[in-house]
C-alpha cells in the first residue's frame, strides 16, 4: 500500500535500502517492477533467483498493535471513478463476490486465498470475518473532482459519493469499506511511480466519519509492465516476456490482484493500528505488503513462484465463481511466510 511505495523515494540508492530493509523486514521479497529501481534492479534479480524463500520469517517481525480488525460482515461499497465498461465491472465485482463463496468451487478457490486473512484476531480473539459482500455501488463517470487526484482529494470524492443527493453509499462504520476505482485515463498522485493502490481511513474533519477505504487504479495506459505486471512487461526490463491475462483485460486482471492486496490490508489493519510489520507507524509494512509479486511456491525477489496455466495459454493461481484470477499472496501469522491456495505442499 501506501508504505511500499513511499521509501524508495526517500533513498537515494535503491539497492542498498533494498538490502538493508531485506535484513529488518525482510521485504526483498516484495517486489514489483517500479520504474526509479531498475538501473540497479539486477541485485533484485539475483536475489530473487537464488532465495526463492515466498517471504523470509527470520527477519519479519509482524505485530498486532491492539487496534481493532473486521471481524463483522464485510460489506464493500465501490465507487467507479471515470468511464467503466460492463465486462470491465463484471470481473471486479466477480473477484468480490468469490471471496466468500461457497467452499464446494473449484480449488484453488479465491475463498481459499481469505482464508489466510482470516487468520488475524482482534484483542478479544475475534478473527477477521470470513463474510465479504458486494455493497452499492456509485458511479463517479462524470469525475466530480477532476482528472488528476491527490491523496486528499480522494477523500473528497468519497465524501460526495456517501453524501450524494440521489443514492448515497451508506455509512457503514462497522464492517464498510470504499473502493475507489479510476478508469485508465484518471491521475493519481504517485500512481505508476511507486503505488498502484493505497489504503487508509477517511478523516472524520473531511468525511465526517473515519472509513476505511482504499483506492486502485486501471493502470492499462498509464503503467501496465508496472502495475499489471506480469500481464505486460516494462522495456526498461530487457528478457522478461508477458503472461496471457485469465479475462482478456490486461489492466483489469492487473487491477485485481492489487484490490486483493488492499482489501486483506484493511480487513487486518482498518484503522493502520492492528497489525503490521516495520518500526515507524507511519510506514506500516502490512500483510500484502510483505508478499507483494509472489504467487505460487518458490515466489521471491522478481519470481512470481508457480502459476497455473489453462488450456487457452492464461495464467492464474486461483478460481472464483466462474473466472479465474492472479492474486498475490499474503503473509500468514501461522506459518511466517507467504502463503496461497495454490501452496503447493
Ligand atoms: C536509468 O538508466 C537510464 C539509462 O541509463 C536513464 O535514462 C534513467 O534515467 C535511469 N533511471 C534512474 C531512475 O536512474
Ligand atoms: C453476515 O453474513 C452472513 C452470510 O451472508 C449472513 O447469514 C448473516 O446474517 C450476516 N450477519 C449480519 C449481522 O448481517
Ligand atoms: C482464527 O485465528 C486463529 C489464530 O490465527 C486460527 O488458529 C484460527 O484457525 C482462526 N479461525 C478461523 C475460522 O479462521
Ligand atoms: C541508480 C544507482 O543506484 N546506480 C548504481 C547501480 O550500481 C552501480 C554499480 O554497483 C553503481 O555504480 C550505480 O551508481
Amino acid at each position: 500500500m501506501r508504505c511500499s511505495s513511499d521509501r524508495h523515494r526517500r533513498s537515494p540508492t535503491p539497492a542498498i535500502l533494498t538490502l538493508t530493509l531485506l535484513f529488518l523486514t525482510g521485504l526483498s521479497a516484495a517486489w514489483r517492477p517500479w520504474p526509479n529501481q531498475q538501473n540497479n534492479s539486477t541485485d533484485d534479480l539475483q536475489l530473487g533467483s537464488n532465495k526463492k524463500f515466498e517471504g523470509s520469517s527470520e527477519f519479519v517481525k509482524l505485530k498486532y498493535h491492539m487496534g481493532p480488525v473486521l471481524t463483522e460482515n464485510i460489506t464493500v461499497h465501490i465507487i467507479w471513478y471515470g468511464t467503466w465498461s460492463g465486462p470491465q465491472k463484471r470481473i471486479i465485482r466477480e473477484f468480490i463476490n468469490s471471496i466468500s463463496a461457497p467452499d464446494h468451487h473449484p480449488t484453488p478457490s479465491v475463498s481459499g486465498w481469505w482464508k489466510t486473512v482470516q487468520l488475524y484476531t482482534d484483542q478479544t480473539g475475534s478473527n477477521v470475518s470470513r463474510t465479504v459482500h458486494l455493497g452499492q455501488e456509485k458511479n463517479d463517470r462524470l469525475l466530480s473532482h477532476g482528472k488528476t487526484l491527490t491523496r486528499l482529494s480522494i477523500q473528497s470524492v468519497i465524501k460526495s459519493a456517501v453524501t450524494a443527493k440521489t443514492k448515497p453509499l451508506p455509512i457503514h462504520p462497522k464492517g464498510g469499506l470504499y473502493l475507489l476505482l479510476t478508469a485508465d485515463d484518471v491521475y493519481v498522485q504517485d500512481f505508476c511511480r511507486n503505488v498502484c493502490g493505497f489504503h487508509y481511513f477517511t478523516y472524520p474533519s473531511i468525511v465526517g466519519y473515519a472509513l476505511p477505504y482504499a483506492w486502485v487504479g486501471n493502470s492499462a495506459k498509464q503503467c501496465p509492465g508496472v502495475c499489471a505486471y506480469p500481464f505486460a512487461v516494462p522495456d526498461y526490463i530487457p528478457g522478461l516476456t508477458a503472461l496471457k491475462s485469465p479475462n482478456g483485460e490486461v489492466g483489469i486482471d492487473g487491477m485485481v490482484s492489487v484490490i486483493g492486496h488492499e482489501l486483506a490490508e484493511m480487513a487486518s489493519n482498518p484503522l493502520v493500528n492492528a497489525w503490521y510489520a516495520g518500526q515507524d507507524p507511519s510506514f506500516p509494512v502490512e500483510i500484502a505488503d510483505l508478499c507483494e509479486g509472489i504467487y505460487g511456491t518458490g515466489g521471491g525477489g522478481s519470481y512470481t513462484g508457480q502459476m497455473l496455466k489453462d488450456g487457452d495459454g492464461a495464467t492464474y493461481n486461483m478460481r472464483g465463481i466462474r473466472r479465474r484470477f492472479l492474486v498475490q499472496w499474503v503473509w500468514s501469522r501461522v506459518v511466517n511466510y507467504c502463503t496461497g491456495p495454490n501452496a503447493l505442499d
